[in-house]
């Protein structure tokens, strides 16, 4: 048994009571209610789901398993000459909680090459789609298609108590998620390049790998670790992550469940908005011919697409209320390693410029960038210009929580999801007999 799995082996034993115990003793316990503008409003707010990967504070930000963004670069083990973290460190915290030493990271890394290998019918899935497919759709697809490989599947055909289901689920999590950074710079090859594609190179870490394939020299290979490490995870309620839990709680493989997840994803209101700040930027940038723009014109350029009826792309969250701190990691890489980019430049006023306009306007709860207004401006400069691209390194990283998550979901037995729906019908009714007993 590997490191980690070993390690997760003893953590599932110790967190089991812990569940078991709140589900018996405290289950009639009111944690929450819910009010008609919840249920209407795509129950924002509403305390119904439970998840010890990573927390989600309305003003901090995130935190991995306790450990907010900058203590998770600080800790975790970095590969030699490199300033961000091994990926397959933080996969390690998210599954156990505990930072790993750099022998438990590379136990990690081993496993993940040993699993990398892609099934030939991947790469003829992906080369049977049609010209202008989106990569998203190609990148879930891919995924889908090795619902066949499925160990958990096997298992559960052939009958397995509850209390295994995580381990084939683990199985099927770690194959998958070594095999995304082919899958993904596959589909960018058969895109954007020709089809000539770089062989994976053994000897690297996932992140490292990435970049090697992608063909982009370094500091991209610290872009990427970057990349995935803070999209990986944003607490259980975000359109992707309760995706993934969602399909995966009527026990649907990884491979299903990851894929679903991926869809989610995609849309414009979630994680395309990377594709979406870029594609906005980028209108400015050709009406400015190229010119950066002032202040001023930035202001107007906001104004417009507001008075359009359109979205900032990049700014507001469902509950952030400050700065995404997945943002100001990334403007602080930007700061460093490419303070003269002219799309910097461009992201870099409406930092200045959109809060107080998004303020003045008056609906958005959030005025602050999210972590999309900032990750595709360091994509661009390194050479990665096909922004339709953006979401699926989205993707990869945000399979890392996923994954972790559905892998805790089997181990402590939460059952399928099925919260109870009602008519408008209901409600009016409901209203009309809560009006009435007020008047009384
Ligand atoms: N630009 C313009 N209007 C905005 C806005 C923005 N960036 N953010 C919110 N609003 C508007 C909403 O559309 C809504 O308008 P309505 O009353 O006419 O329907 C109103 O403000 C209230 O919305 P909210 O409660 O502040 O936000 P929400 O929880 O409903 O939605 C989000 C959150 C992220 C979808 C929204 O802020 C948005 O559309 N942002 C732009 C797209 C984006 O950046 N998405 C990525 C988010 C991060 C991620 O998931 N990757």
């Amino acid at each position: 048994m590997s490191v980690l799995k070993e390690k997760l082996a003893a953590k599932i034993n110790e967190w089991r009571p812990r569940t078991r115990k709140l589900l018996k003793e405290h289950g009639e316990m009111i944690i929450d209610n819910v009010t008609i503008g919840q249920i209407i409003g795509g129950m924002r707010g509403v305390k119904s789901l439970v998840t010890d990967i990573s927390y989600l504070d309305p003003n901090e930000g995130i935190r991995y398993r306790g450990y907010t963004l900058p203590e998770v670069f600080k800790k975790l083990p970095k590969p030699k000459n490199a300033e961000i973290p091994y990926v397959e460190g933080l996969l390690y915290l998210l599954l156990t909680g505990d930072i790993p030493s750099e022998e438990e990271v590379m136990d990690v890394e081993d496993e993940f090459k040993k699993r990398r290998i892609l099934p030939r019918y991947v790469y003829e899935v992906i080369d049977a789609f049609p010209s202008l497919s989106h990569p998203m759709a190609m990148f879930s697809s891919a995924i889908t298609i090795m619902h066949r490989e499925s160990f958990f599947n096997k298992k559960y055909y052939a009958g397995m108590p509850k209390t295994s289901y995580w381990e084939p689920t683990y199985e099927d999590a770690l194959n998958l998620l070594a095999k995304l950074p082919e899958i993904a710079t596959y589909i960018y090859a058969k895109l954007y390049r020709d089809g000539k594609r770089i062989q994976s190179n053994p000897n690297l870490d996932m992140g490292g790998n990435f970049a090697h394939m992608m063909g982009i020299d370094k500091p991209y290979d610290d872009v990427s670790r970057l990349h995935f490490i803070i999209h990986s995870d944003h607490e259980s309620g975000n359109v992707s992550a309760h995706t993934g839990h969602l399909v995966a709680s009527s026990l649907s493989s990884i491979y299903l469940s990851v894929s679903a997840m991926i869809n989610g994803l995609a849309g414009p209101l979630h994680g395309l908005a990377n594709q979406e700040v870029l594609r906005w930027l980028h209108d400015l940038r050709e009406k400015m011919e190229d010119q950066i723009p002032t202040q001023n014109e930035m202001k107007q350029y906001v104004w417009d697409t507001l008075n359009a009826g359109q979205v900032i792309p990049g700014f507001g969250h469902a509950v952030l209320r400050k700065t995404d701190p997945r943002y100001t990691v990334q403007r602080e890489f930007c700061l460093k390693h490419l303070p003269e980019d002219p799309i910097f430049k461009y992201v870099d006023i409406l930092y200045k410029v959109v809060p107080p306009i998004l303020k003045e306007h008056g609906k958005a709860k959030n005025p602050w960038p999210n972590v999309d207004a900032q990750s595709g401006v360091i994509q661009w400069h390194y050479g990665v210009k096909e922004y339709e691209f953006y979401t699926v390194l989205f993707g990869i990283g945000r399979a890392i929580g996923v994954c972790a998550n559905i892998i805790w979901d089997r181990a402590l037995s939460y059952p399928i999801e099925r919260p109870k729906s009602l008519t408008t019908d209901m409600l009016e009714k409901f209203v009309e007999s809560k009006l009435k007993e007020k008047k009384k």
